[in-house]
């Protein structure tokens, strides 16, 4: 019996850890170039539910965004939001 709960347990804990994973999202960007940019593209990201820390490496080019927890956000969010503050998305990468 006491098995059968901890079986349970450890099943409901290995879905809802799928369900509420953090995503994290590498997008090559073109076009920034100064702490500006960078600055305008992750207040863009912040502003976006879900979004819980933005990242911009300025020498490699490359956003990452890191969601919250059970929050999605696709790739035409994040090419939105690339777009708004004015710049051209090149890849988008993903890692769960
Ligand atoms: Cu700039």
């Amino acid at each position: 019996m006491k098995k059968g709960i901890m079986l349970a347990v450890f099943v409901f804990a290995s879905l809802f850890s799928q369900v509420a994973h953090a995503d994290e999202i590498t997008v090559a960007v073109k076009g920034m170039v100064c702490s500006f940019c960078a600055q305008g593209i992750k207040k863009t990201f912040l502003r976006k539910d879900g979004v819980e820390a933005v990242d911009v490496d300025l020498d490699k080019k490359v956003v990452t965004v890191k969601t919250k927890a059970g929050a999605a956000l696709s790739d035409s969010d994040v090419k939105e939001s690339i777009v708004d503050a004015g710049y051209e998305v090149v890849s988008i990468e993903r890692k769960a």
